[in-house]
């Protein structure tokens, strides 16, 4: 792509931001709209909040913004003409991505606005259940994530917004595995419960754990998306630190909240001035939304229609004004909408207006900024009810418009500005008495109290406005993205685990600690006598044995000797020989096969050692003798490992392979996990469950039989990459143990907080 992108752009254009790369904005529609009327190709705005609050922020910072121009076409080239000439002073240049009638139809005018948007608003009777739109809908996404794929390198950031595009980033990840990548959905995303219904709901999911972030307009939604991947996917999830593991990677999952741009409506309203203010007086409360079913627009005029019934003395003083956008015209339900809402304004009128008065004044379009602003400036009240919404800008950008603090902003309890805007007058915009009521109480409410109301709105909405979101986010974003990549990840495994164990450790009065050696409290190395334990490692080991209430016991394939030995902590429990040898403070035990079985063990030991393999050695064990083939060559491996097993099989020992070994022991019912069992019962009574806590870290398959004794009754860990395991957590090497040895010998888990 790299001759491509350069030719194609102006030194200009390519607005080079904080990390060296720049921002790629994907979003389903660009920031402008193209309609080909009588031959001629215009350029409109395009409607809608994301728009609104990107737009300004992207000419700003510049960079690409990849989307479809509006109109359908059908192949790169007619895309390319609904684009508008570029002009030398833009800094953000535009990929159109083209889309066919028929993918405008089920992409965009089914699958997402009558399958996601109803249900990510909790619309469940419109939602429909189409696969043939959601076939479009992927093919569309993967379309987006090559376009995507080309403008961007690894260096950049693509940042995918809303729920026309959750799909992209899985596309994405295939083509580019390394791309920083994130997505911000704008409306509301809901329970576990509503998301479950949606037949593609763990495809979307998995779109969205292929990002390193995933900004939501709420804390509320953040923590619904979390339980969703938890719930969908079986994904990790570290609430404490909003992050999501799903097929080893992780994903940050956060609450970023947009704003508006605060200084150009405060400018604008300064701008307009008192006078005009005053011509425009008769306009009293002020509602503008896009024209659609979730902005509560037909409950608001049943509440108007209260609020005359209940306060005549209101009549002929008070004009409400609904502004409407129209939005999605082509849609079936839009149209029939606009149908209702023109008949509800039709019968309110005609039931109150005099000759001179009507109550309701309704604006089907869409009006310029100024002419916004000045509406938002004169009206006392802003009436902002919708039935559910992500955020709702039109709400903060009332507040801003309000230089005068003379107003009251009414506000939905279900709009997620709510979250931040609780001075507002909160109303359910479902109970229309009560949306009357807050009418009346906006319209008495006293000089002060509006004040004071207002000032504390105009400050939130200043302080988090659109630059410091755009700003936030892409930190933010960022910051996840290195998250994902390098050691950082191993770390924060062990804080994962850490934090997942501190509560249920702190429960008990003891905790026992069962650590595997080799491979566990040390790398795996060739010859078993290099495996020596780390000056860190033994100093940690030593400060655990003397910690209050802590009881470390060494669970080892190696004879019991040998591991006393290499680790050389007195008053530590030790356990040799897979649990047939055992010894610590107040146990001494060997098992009765140890004497049974020592001829055949002796045998075998000797055949053996005839085998003549370079680089073959036998260990023998007490009561179990050990292969080592690591250091034989690669091709004899394999014939070699077979060898020694029939050999051992031939003395009626069982066989088990390890790490480059194989070992042969007696044919009985033992293991490390009966010894684990014994050691607790022996030091801490047949009831130690109520008394002690039991944790055993281990790496090797002999250590899955620790892992299943303890099963419901302790916590497990498996050191290493995680493959199938019994264990309940797994970290990825020695070096993450001696991490958690660290915070375990440290008692800190008695604490609350870690
Ligand atoms: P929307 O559903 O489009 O956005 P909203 O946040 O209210 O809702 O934004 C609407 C925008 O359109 C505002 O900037 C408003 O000024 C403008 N507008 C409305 N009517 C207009 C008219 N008649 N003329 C001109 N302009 C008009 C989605 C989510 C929201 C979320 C935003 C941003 O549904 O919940 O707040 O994205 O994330």
């Amino acid at each position: 792509m790299g001759a491509r992108k350069q030719d194609g752009r102006s030194i200009d254009q390519r607005v080079i931001h904080r990390n060296g790369g720049q921002l790629v904005v994907v979003s389903n529609r660009l920031p402008f709209t193209s309609e080909r009327t009588k031959g001629r190709i215009r350029f409109k705005r395009s409607p809608g909040g994301l728009v609104a609050a990107l737009d300004p922020a992207m000419a700003r910072r510049g960079g690409v913004w990849v989307g479809w121009p509006g109109a359908e076409t059908e192949d790169a080239a007619s895309a390319a003409e609904m684009m508008p000439p570029a002009r030398r002073s833009d800094k953000v240049r535009y990929r159109p991505v083209p889309l066919s009638r028929r993918e405008v139809a089920s992409y965009y005018g089914a699958f997402s606005n009558r399958t996601l948007w109803p249900l990510l608003h909790y619309f469940l009777a419109r939602t429909e259940i189409d696969s043939s739109s959601w076939e479009v809908y992927e093919r569309v996404n993967e379309r987006f994530a090559e376009a995507t794929a080309e403008e961007s390198t690894d260096d950049d950031l693509v940042w995918v917004h809303d729920y026309q595009l959750m799909r992209l980033p899985r596309y994405l990840r295939r083509m580019a595995p390394k791309r920083r990548v994130a997505f911000f959905l704008h409306i509301p995303f809901p329970s576990y419960d509503v998301f479950r219904i949606l037949p593609w709901a763990r495809h979307l999911m998995r779109g969205l754990l292929s990002c390193d972030l995933v900004g939501c307009q709420s804390q509320e939604h953040a923590d619904h998306m979390t339980s969703c991947a938890e719930q969908l996917l079986g994904a990790t999830v570290d609430r404490s630190r909003g992050v999501v593991y799903f097929e080893g990677k992780p994903t940050a999952i956060q609450a970023h909240p947009i704003g508006i741009d605060y200084s150009l409506f405060e400018g604008m309203a300064q701008k307009i001035g008192i006078p005009q203010v005053e011509a425009e007086a008769q306009v009293e409360v002020l509602s503008v939304d896009r024209m659609d079913y979730t902005k509560g627009i037909l409950e608001r005029l049943r509440a108007i229609e209260v609020f005359f019934e209940r306060y005549p003395t209101y009549r002929r003083r008070t004009v409400f004004t609904q502004l409407c956008v129209p939005t999605r015209t082509s849609v079936q339900e839009y149209q029939d909408l606009k149908r209702q809402v023109d008949e509800m304004v039709g019968r309110v009128n005609g039931r109150f207006s005099d000759p001179t008065w009507s109550p309701i004044r309704y604006l089907f379009r869409s009006v310029n900024q100024r002419e916004l602003v000045s509406m938002y400036r004169t009206a006392r009240v802003g009436l902002i009810t919708p039935l559910r919404d992500g955020m709702n800008l039109v709400a903060k950008e009332y507040v801003a418009a309000q230089t005068e603090q003379q107003g009251v902003l009414i506000l939905s309890e279900l709009a997620g500005a709510a979250e931040e805007m609780k001075e507002a007058v909160l109303v359910n915009p479902y109970d229309v008495d009560h949306v009357a009521d807050a009418i009346h109480r906006a319209l008495v409410m006293p000089e002060a109290e509006r004040r004071s109301r207002m000032v504390a709105l105009r400050h939130r909405v200043m302080t988090r406005n659109v630059q410091s979101w755009v700003q936030r986010f892409v930190e933010s974003a960022e910051a996840a993205a290195d998250a994902a990549t390098g050691s950082r990840h191993a770390k924060s495994r062990t804080d994962i685990v850490r934090r997942r164990l501190q509560p249920w450790l702190a429960k008990r009065q003891t905790v026992v600690l069962f650590f595997d050696y080799d491979g566990t409290l040390t790398p795996i190395v060739a010859r078993p006598e290099n495996a020596v334990l780390s000056s860190t490692a033994k100093r940690l080991l030593r400060r655990a044995s003397r910690t209050p209430n802590l009881d470390v016991v060494i669970v080892s394939g190696r004879a019991l000797a040998d591991v006393k030995e290499m680790v050389g902590i007195p008053g530590l429990t030790y356990v040799g020989n897979h649990g047939f040898e055992i010894e610590g403070p107040g146990i001494e035990f060997r098992h009765d096969a140890l004497r049974e079985y020592q001829a055949e063990v002796e045998a075998a030991s000797k055949e053996l050692r005839t085998i003549d393999v370079e680089g073959l050695w036998v260990e023998r064990k007490g009561a179990t003798v050990t292969v080592h083939v690591r250091e034989v060559a690669e091709k004899e491996r394999n014939s070699s490992e077979r060898r020694a097993a029939a050999i051992l099989r031939r003395h009626k020992l069982r066989v088990t392979t390890g790490k480059r070994i194989v070992e042969g022991r007696p044919p009985i019912d033992w293991n490390k996990g009966y010894a684990v069992l014994h050691v607790l019962a022996q030091r801490h009574g047949v009831d130690w469950i109520s008394r002690a806590r039991a944790l055993y870290v281990g790496d090797d398959v002999t250590d899955e039989d620790a892992f299943r004794s303890l099963r419901g009754m302790g916590r497990s860990i498996r050191v290493g990459p995680a493959t199938q395991t019994e264990a309940d957590f797994s970290v990825p090497d020695p070096e993450a143990v001696v991490e958690l040895l660290r915070w375990l010998a440290s008692g800190a888990f008695e604490a609350d907080e870690v």
